[in-house]
This record gives C-alpha cells, structure tokens and sequence, in this order.
C-alpha cells in the first residue's frame, strides 16, 4: 500500500476507535451517575463475579487492541519496503543544515531536488550530533542518529515543494534548520543535475 494512504489509515482508525470509546464510556457513566445516584439507590448492590462480563471486556479490548496493531504494523511496513527500482540520494544532517548527495556526486544544502513519478530511497546518516528527518506531506520521519546509518523512502508523485525540517532538537540553531523538498518533471531534473551551481 502507498505509504501516505498507509499512515492516514492508521491515524483516522485509532482517532476514530478513539472518538467512539470517549462518547460511549462518557455516555454510560452520566447514566449511572443519574440512574444510581444516592437518593434513589441508597444501598449499593453487592456485585461479585460476573463471568461473561469480565470475558467481554477482556476479549472485546484485546480484538480492538490488536487491529489498532495490524493497521500499524501494515502502514509501517509501507513505510520500509522501498521499491527496487527506487532512485538513491544520500542525506546527512548537521549542525544545522541538511545536505543531499546525488548519485552523480552533486551535492546540495537545504534543497531535495527528485524527478516526478520516481520512488525515492534516501540513505539519512547524522555526521554530529542526534537530529531527525522529516517530510509532513510523505509522513516520513526517520531519526539521524551518528553511527547509525538508516533510511527512508517515498514516491515522488506530484510535482511541488514541500516542506523538509528537522525534528529532533540539536541545539541552538534548530529552528532554521529547514529544507525543501521539489519535486520536477523528468527532463527539469535531469538538466538540473548535470548543472553545476
Ligand atoms: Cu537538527
């Protein structure tokens, strides 16, 4: 599945489960508080064991638990299994810029340049201190930590520019360590990349 619609899934699924746990517990407890208030119920009933009570309200979370966790777990492995064909840019973060290094060894600071219709792999390296690589609008953010080398992956499929930041706060400057991501038709990208800046 297509990582963005992936990750959505996941998020409206547990807000929506969640929406719906909020309004039925609250709608129950104003009823009991009315229903068994102490004017009209005075002497608590003695309740003990109820079998199939403690049966649903154990069997009933641990099935919506577990589809919260499939939904996840499908989106994230979305997120991981980058196509083969997918074009490779490395990205390394630093004290406080992104840098991008291009097959052909063109390198750019603060600029994500891709072809239109690519999936694109990038291999995220940190070369200081702990920062974190985000794309809002592909729902990537994949930690830079130095020594650890990792990777993310998303499908160009509209050309724009979007908005890259760094989520991980790595010091004084974090604020304006930004960079954009654009997205180009085939032909812009491979002009662009044969040109030197
Ligand atoms: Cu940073």
């Amino acid at each position: 599945m297509d990582p963005v619609r992936g990750v959505d899934l996941a998020f409206w699924y547990i807000l929506g489960i969640s929406v719906l746990l909020l309004i039925a517990i609250t709608v129950v407890m104003i009823y009991f508080v009315i229903r068994y208030r102490r004017s009209k119920h005075p002497e608590p009933a003695d309740i003990r064991d109820n079998l199939n009570l403690e049966v649903v309200w154990t069997v009933l979370p641990t099935l919506i638990a577990l589809t919260m966790f499939w939904v996840g777990w499908k989106s994230y492995i979305g997120l991981r299994d980058v196509p083969e064909d997918a074009l490779e840019i490395e990205v390394a973060g630093q004290m406080y810029s992104w840098i991008f290094l291009y097959p052909n060894e063109k390198e750019t600071e603060g600029e994500l340049v891709v072809p239109l219709g690519k999936a694109v792999k990038l291999n995220i390296e940190s070369w200081d201190v702990l920062h974190s690589f985000y794309i809002p609008s592909y729902r990537i953010k994949v930690d830079a930590v130095p020594g650890m080398p990792t990777y993310a992956w998303f499908m160009a499929d509209k050309v724009g520019e979007y908005d890259i930041f760094c989520t991980e706060y790595c010091g004084i400057e974090h604020a304006y360590m930004l960079a954009k991501l654009k997205i180009v038709p085939e032909q812009e990208y491979l002009t662009w990349l044969e040109t030197e800046e």
